[in-house]
């Protein structure tokens, strides 16, 4: 076992109690996930087929493409969701929030690779109200761009007390989260889990399903914004504390001690898993958070990691893995230490990066082998690896470890290449913002980028920073960072190829492992070094690039990729276009006609 690292010695005692003082509704309403209640997950959804196949049939993780070879299974799983304020405690301290259905998670997402998904969402925000959109992170949204929940980009905002339905094909597989993608409201608690069962090659016995992991604040994100976005502001805010799956214990008396009102239990109750004597588990671990990289790790146990993102890899053995906000890893652990005891109780940790603004960053939750005391506290010790490993804020899990399954190679030298400069400043009103490749930033929520393609329309203002890659099949985007903070880069409707990242500046030439590169849908742009992504634009639609930390997406480090412009207008341009997109922008108008919108930030 490892040696004394840096979070035991820092992890105060009055936040490993493991004997919850708040029942599950008060911490996170309807959420079930981080207690016993939670069930494991079944390995697909239904039954074989008659003659014996999986839901996707025969298709393998090693031996077939996902982006040309997913499967149509015909089936279809739909969700009611409503959005609403609410009060609870995650981590004891109570605060106002935004819940999916009344938990906080909110509920899980589940279908079978090939399965269309479809979402009403309600919006039911009230006192004061606010608009909303939902984004499906990592889903390609092919033929359905206006799905894609980034509002100003796809579609104009849902209205308070109006609904739109979302419909999109689960084209890839794995582990996923939704979030609200207006303003930074998922920071206050618009996120869940998605899971989507597909082929794998690795063996394991049990699917303990999602494990999210978020840094956490106690002021409601407006007003965070609102102090971030203010003259003299930055967006550095520590967060408060760190959870797993929506979970963790808070040192209320020195709040109190600081003269702080809020009603706060202290060890309100951490989140607890069950492993059983022997068997090998499959995790499945979201970043889920506003700001702060993750650094996960199982005392005593080593992980095996089968996927990043959405994409399955040669599996390889850690002791602790590194997660940005909107990075997935699935990983699988196997319940053999202290001599496979089944009486054995482990820390399960998630340490925010040195280079994450934190009051508290150390996350803690407790798994039980089968026969353990459930109300037993862990005295196990940390991996040496398993804080901060290094100074590169998590952008350090080599690109060499990380092998996909299933090869694709970088297909020839790209049509476009596009060098994208991330800069730092303050405007004359002294606000700190972003300039991303020169623009800060700022969506028009009445004239989403998408409706203006189809409505030929290509006279995007200034500020929405579209780049409009025309008919160009490959596409290569050099993101340079000069600051001193690392940036979780995500696209959305593709998986990219990482070809390059490391410190310094790019020499023009270098591509790690050119005959099968890193591919995901978010990777971080280390501090004082850069990022080379490629991806084949091959999906018609307008697709946010963005920093996922919400405070700098909100401080304008915002970019809208349009890709196959001229095919988006032959397949919905003009008449053809989605009437329900027409709609939730007809409601917008003029409810906003009779309301001061307050965007107070970027908008996505
Ligand atoms: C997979 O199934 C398809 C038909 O469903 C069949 O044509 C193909 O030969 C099968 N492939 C393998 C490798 O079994
Ligand atoms: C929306 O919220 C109101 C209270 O503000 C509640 O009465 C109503 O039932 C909610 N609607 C739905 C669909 O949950
Ligand atoms: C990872 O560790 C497991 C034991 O936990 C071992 O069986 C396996 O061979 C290791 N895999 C690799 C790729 O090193
Ligand atoms: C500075 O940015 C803020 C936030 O976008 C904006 O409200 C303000 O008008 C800007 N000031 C100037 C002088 O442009
Ligand atoms: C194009 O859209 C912008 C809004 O983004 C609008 O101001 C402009 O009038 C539109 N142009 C035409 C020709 O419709
Ligand atoms: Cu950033």
């Amino acid at each position: 076992m490892g040696v004394l690292g840096r979070a035991i010695v820092e992890v105060s005692s009055k936040l490993t109690g493991v004997v919850a003082n708040l029942v599950q509704e008060e911490t996170n309403g309807s959420s079930r996930l981080g207690t016993f209640l939670f069930p494991f997950l079944a390995f697909f959804l239904g039954n074989l087929t008659p003659d014996g196949q999986y839901p996707w049939g025969n298709l393998t993780d090693w031996g077939n493409d996902q982006y040309t070879e997913s499967p149509a299974t015909g089936a279809v799983r739909t969700y009611d969701f409503v959005i609403s304020r609410g009060l609870i405690a995650p981590d004891g301290y109570q605060r106002d929030v935004l819940l999916v259905n009344g938990a906080f998670p909110g509920p899980m997402i589940e279908a079978n690779w090939g399965d269309m998904i479809v979402v009403n969402v309600f919006n039911n925000i009230s006192s004061p109200e606010e608009g909303t959109a939902m984004h499906w992170h990592g889903f390609l949204q092919d033929d359905t761009p206006w799905d894609d929940g980034a509002p100003g980009v796809s579609q104009c905002p849902i209205v308070p007390g109006k609904s739109y339905t979302y419909e999109f094909k689960a084209s890839l597989y794995g582990t996923s989260w939704y979030h609200a993608h207006y303003s930074a409201q998922y920071a206050g608690g618009i996120v869940g889990p998605i899971v989507i069962h597909g082929p794998t090659q690795a063996k394991y016995d049990i699917d303990l399903g999602p494990v999210m992991l978020s840094d956490w604040y106690h002021r409601p994100y407006f007003d965070l914004i609102k102090d971030m976005l203010a003259p003299g502001g930055s967006p550095s805010v520590p967060s408060d504390n760190n959870l797993i799956n929506g979970k963790m214990n808070f040192d209320c008396d020195t709040a109190a001690a600081a003269g702080d009102k809020t009603p706060c239990t202290p060890n309100a109750g951490i989140s607890k898993f069950k492993f059983q004597t022997g068997k090998t588990h499959r995790l499945r671990l979201v970043n889920s958070g506003a700001d702060g990289v993750q650094r996960f790790s199982i005392d005593g146990h080593t992980m095996t990691v089968i996927a990043n993102d959405f994409v399955p890899v040669k599996p390889y053995n850690v002791t602790a893995i590194s997660l940005a906000v909107g990075q997935r890893a699935d990983v699988l652990v196997t319940a053999n230490a202290a001599g496979s005891d089944p009486k054995s109780v482990f820390w399960m940790r998630s340490d925010l990066a040195k280079c994450s603004a934190a009051k508290q960053p150390f996350a803690l939750a407790a798994v039980y082998y089968d026969q353990a005391d459930p109300e037993t506290a862990p005295s196990s010790q940390p991996w040496a690896d398993a804080g901060d490993p290094d100074s590169t804020c998590g952008a350090s899990d080599d690109l060499d470890k990380r092998e996909p399954l299933y090869p694709i190679p970088v297909r020839g030298e790209p049509a476009v290449t596009k060098e994208m400069k991330i800069e730092a400043y303050r405007n004359a009103s002294d606000v700190f913002l972003f300039l991303f490749d020169g623009v800060s930033a700022r969506v028009d929520y009445n004239h989403p980028a998408l409706d203006m393609v189809m409505k030929g329309n290509m006279s995007f203002p200034e500020v929405s920073n579209v780049k409009d890659f025309g008919s160009a099949k490959t596409v290569r985007v050099v993101v340079i960072n000069k600051g001193p903070g690392p940036h979780p880069m995500h696209l959305h409707g593709y998986n990219f190829y990482v070809l390059s990242s490391s410190p310094g500046d790019w020499d023009g030439k270098t591509i790690v492992r050119p005959s099968n590169p890193v591919r995901r849908d978010t990777e971080v742009v280390r501090p004082h070094g850069h990022l080379v992504l490629q991806f084949d634009a091959n999906n018609p639609g307008i697709w946010a690039f963005h920093c996922h930390i919400g405070w700098h997406a909100s401080g304008g480090f915002v970019a809208s990729f349009l890709t196959q412009p001229d095919e988006v207008r032959r397949r919905w341009g003009g008449d053809r276009m989605p009437g329900k997109m027409e709609q939730v922008c007809r409601e917008w108008d003029a409810w906003s006609q009779n309301t001061v919108v307050d965007q107070i930030d970027s908008g996505t």
